[in-house]
Formats: C-alpha cells, structure tokens, sequence
C-alpha cells in the first residue's frame, strides 16, 4: 500500500497517531499539499461519510477521521509556512448552524500561505457576524464563506444577501465554497467566486487582489460566476 493509500485508510480509522509522520514523509518527497488533500484526505472522508451514510459509523468515529485531518492539515499549514502578507484580508467562516470546519481550514491554510491574512470566524457562524467583521476592519476586501450540509445552503445565500446590502458592498468580492455549493448555485446567490478546492480558491483570491481590475484571471478549476 503506497503512503497516499495509507493515508485515507489511516483518516478513515482515526488512527491519529499515524497521520503526522505519513503526511511529513509526503511532504518531503516532494506531493503538492494539494495533492495530499485531493488523493489522501478526501477520499479518506467521503468513505467516512459512505459509512456514516450507511450506519456502518456513527459521529464518534466521524469526529475521529475529522481530528485525523486536523492533524493533517497543521502539518501541511506548518510546512507551507507563510509569506510576507499583502495588506489586505479575507474573512472567512462557516455558515450559520453548519460545524463542518475541515474545508474552511484548508481555505485558511492556502490564503496564508499565498500571503493573505485570515481574519477566521470560525464555525455556526450568523450573517451579521460576517457583516460586522467587515464593517469593523477596513483591509478586508474578500469574505469566504464555507458550508457543508445541504440544510445549509439557505444560510449561505442569507450571508450573501446580507454582505450585498451593507454598506462596504462596494469594497468586498464573495468567494463561496463547500461539497454541496456548485457554479450555479453561486451564481443563482450572488456571489463572485466559485472553486472546489482551496489551493485554486487562494490563487484566485490572490489574483483578485494583485489585478488592478476585476476580473482578469481565471484559473484551472476557478469558475468566475
Ligand atoms: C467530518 C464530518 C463531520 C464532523 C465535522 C467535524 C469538523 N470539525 O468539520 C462532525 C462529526 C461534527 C459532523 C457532524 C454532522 N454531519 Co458530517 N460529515 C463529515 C464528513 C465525513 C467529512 C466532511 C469534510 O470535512 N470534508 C472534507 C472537506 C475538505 O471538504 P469541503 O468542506 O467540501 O472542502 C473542500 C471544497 O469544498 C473547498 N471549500 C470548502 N469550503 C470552502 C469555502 C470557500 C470560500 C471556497 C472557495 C472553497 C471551499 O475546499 C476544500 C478542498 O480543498 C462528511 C462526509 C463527506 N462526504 O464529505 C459528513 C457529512 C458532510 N455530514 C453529514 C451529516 C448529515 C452530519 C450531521 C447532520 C450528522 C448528525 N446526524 O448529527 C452533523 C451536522 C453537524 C452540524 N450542525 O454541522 C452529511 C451531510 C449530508 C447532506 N446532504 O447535507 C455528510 C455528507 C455525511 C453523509 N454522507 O451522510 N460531520
């Protein structure tokens, strides 16, 4: 079994003891971190979720495989380290009643490692939370905003609605993501920026900020709604 392989199989199982030392070996032999999320953490958890789907599991074992990527991801966030910042922020958060954090971690990692300071909100996160966190600190110029569960995408859209008609509008682009968001969801939403992955999303977000005028690039897996 090569170390990729393991690597879901050890998510899948909690084995968190195993995960950090798999993950370094990778890294040093030379995978991209996206690489290790894409081929090693998700298909580590979407089994997770087949089995919880199928009451093979249940939330215990479900959080196990979450603290596993956890893990995973501070190492992948320590090995990437991070550059100097630009001066301008993105907030990012999980939707209201949405606890599924993985995703937007990974978004936390890429922004910092490409140079673009976080301001994190967490999880259950309320529109007006959003709202304000913009509204207080005038370096923000992108929001990024996560969900996870299908019940969810209603508060994504109220968090859109809510960005759209307060009054720094004007100064924000609204990058959304998570497994249930699709291109034309975003778009039906309202909002500027769709990927199915972090790394492209803080490549995006990062030639938003670096372009002098929106938009000019698109990247691989980058869907400008
Ligand atoms: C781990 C997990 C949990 C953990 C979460 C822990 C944590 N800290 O995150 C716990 C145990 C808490 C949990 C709870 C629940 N869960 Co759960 N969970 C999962 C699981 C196994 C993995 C989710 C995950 O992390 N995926 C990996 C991440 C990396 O993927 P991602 O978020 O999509 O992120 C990628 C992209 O989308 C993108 N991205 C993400 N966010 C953003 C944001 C922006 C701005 C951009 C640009 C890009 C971007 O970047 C990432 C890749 O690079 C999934 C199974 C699955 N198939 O996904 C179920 C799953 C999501 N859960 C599910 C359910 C039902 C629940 C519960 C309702 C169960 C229950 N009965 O209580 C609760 C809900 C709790 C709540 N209120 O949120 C269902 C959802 C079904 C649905 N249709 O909505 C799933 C699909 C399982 C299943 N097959 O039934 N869960």
């Amino acid at each position: 079994m090569s170390d990729l392989e393991r690597l879901s199989v050890v998510i899948e199982n909690g084995h968190i003891w195993e995960v950090r030392n798999l993950v370094q070996r990778l890294l040093e032999g030379g995978l991209p971190p996206e690489e290790i999320v894409r081929r090693g953490f998700m298909p580590g958890l979407l089994e997770t979720g087949r089995k919880f789907e199928q009451q093979k599991i249940f939330i215990p074992e479900m959080l196990l495989a979450a603290r596993t990527v956890k893990l995973g991801c501070e190492t992948i966030r320590t090995w990437m380290g991070s550059p100097k910042p630009t001066g301008r922020k993105i907030v990012l958060g999980v939707v209201a009643e949405d606890l599924h954090d993985i995703g937007k971690n990974l978004v936390a990692i890429a922004m910092t490692s490409a140079g673009i300071p976080v301001v994190d909100l967490g999880v259950d996160v309320a529109p007006e939370q959003f709202v304000q966190a913009v509204e207080l600190d005038p370096s923000v110029a992108l929001v990024g905003i996560s969900a996870l569960l299908t019940t969810t995408l209603g508060a994504m859209r109220d968090t859109v609605q809510a960005l759209r008609s307060c009054s720094t509008a004007g100064r924000i682009k609204i990058l959304v993501g998570g497994a249930p968001v699709t291109e034309a969801f975003a778009k039906e939403i309202g909002a500027d920026l769709y990927t199915n992955n972090a790394f492209a999303a803080a490549a995006a977000a990062r030639a938003i900020l670096d372009a002098e005028s929106w938009p000019e690039t698109e990247q691989a897996e980058l869907k400008c709604v």
